[in-house]
């Protein structure tokens, strides 16, 4: 469980990977399509709010590009697919590249969320999704692919039949958007027996508000339903993980947006070290308040990592 965009289906899929051993073609099918879609989406998204900010890309090509990303609106995967050609994909490195666009990223009252496009637009993988390329890639790349794409969850999904260390594993997965969190008393009550409760809480979202019409932050947002949930399950006997996500991309945020500017008590120093320290606590404390029978476990993590997702397994079971 977690809040929205905290990483708790990327975690699902790469317990599926760890644990079959890898991702079967039926699901690596629509991965590139979901690429494009996601690349398509958040440039069209920075497109508006430019427009709406009276915000010039640094070239004529890029502000042009700009224009005609906002004629294309709402975009189906499958659309994106069609659309994108490698002549496209040209213009959207140079529109990631452009110094304008990369600002607008670290600005938060934009609240624009591109995280997995880091990933897609790394110098080992822009020239490899490209769509003459993408047939090139390795089984294993295609994989990485699939951790990556977002695709926000509705309702919860639920991964059966996990064979792990020999016991059969069962995740729910549950979608973090508050519209979705009225359905979690209902669920929950339907699943039954729970080992294990694992909250994402995203490094990154201390700057951020939930959505553009809600200025909540999002970190507070998130300790919160960390609190509702031991309010309302502490007396069951799970176990409960809590992972700090995104801990690649903390260091290089905190240089343009310091974690003591958005969190009012905070008197640590501006570093990744010292802000997971600080989450630490402050998440340990709410625990105590609920469960001092149990220590609670609090680890930071980057969750596009298979390896670091595999000892998260090991720690869980
Ligand atoms: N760089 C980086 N990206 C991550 C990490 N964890 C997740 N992501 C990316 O963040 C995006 C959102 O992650 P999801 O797992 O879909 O988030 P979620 O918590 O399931 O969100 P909802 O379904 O909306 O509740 C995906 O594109 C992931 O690839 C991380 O540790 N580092
Ligand atoms: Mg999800």
């Amino acid at each position: 469980m977690g809040a929205s965009n905290a990483g708790k289906s990327t975690l699902l899929k790469q317990c599926k990977l760890i644990v079959e051993g890898g991702i079967s073609q039926n699901f690596l099918a629509n991965t590139q399509e979901l690429i494009y879609a996601n690349i398509l989406r958040t440039f069209v998204r920075i497109s508006q709010v430019a427009s709406e900010y009276f915000i010039e890309f640094k070239t004529i090509e890029n502000n042009q590009y700009s224009q005609e990303l906002m004629e294309l609106g709402y975009l189906s995967s499958r659309r994106a697919l069609e659309l994108y050609t490698d002549m496209l994909h040209e213009k959207n490195i140079s529109f990631w590249n452009d110094p304008t666009l990369q600002q607008m990223l670290t600005e938060p009252a934009y609240c624009i969320i591109a995280d997995n496009l880091h990933y897609f637009f790394d110098p080992k993988n822009h020239e490899r999704i490209r769509p003459s390329e993408y047939v090139h890639s390795s089984k294993a790349e295609m994989e990485q692919d699939y951790i990556a794409v977002s695709v926000s969850t509705c309702g919860t999904t639920n991964a059966s039949n996990m064979e792990f260390n020999d016991r059969n594993l069962f995740i729910h997965d549950f979608g973090g958007a508050q519209l979705e969190r009225k359905k979690y008393a209902r669920v929950i009550d339907m699943i039954g027996d729970v080992s294990a409760m694992v909250f994402c809480l995203s490094l990154v979202c201390y700057d951020r508000q939930v959505s553009v019409t809600d200025d909540m932050n999002q970190l507070e947002d998130a300790m919160q339903l960390f609190g509702e949930l031991l309010l309302a399950y502490h007396a069951k006997p799970w176990k409960w993980v809590v992972l700090l996500t995104f801990e690649d991309l903390l260091e290089q945020k905190l240089i343009h947006s310091p974690f003591g500017k958005y969190v009012a008590n905070y008197t640590g120093t501006n570093t990744a070290t010292s802000v997971i320290e600080y989450l630490t606590e402050t998440l340990t404390k709410t625990y105590e308040k609920f469960k001092t029978d149990t220590v609670l476990q609090v680890r930071s993590i980057h969750l596009l990592d298979t390896e670091q997702a595999k000892s998260v397994l090991d720690a869980v079971l």
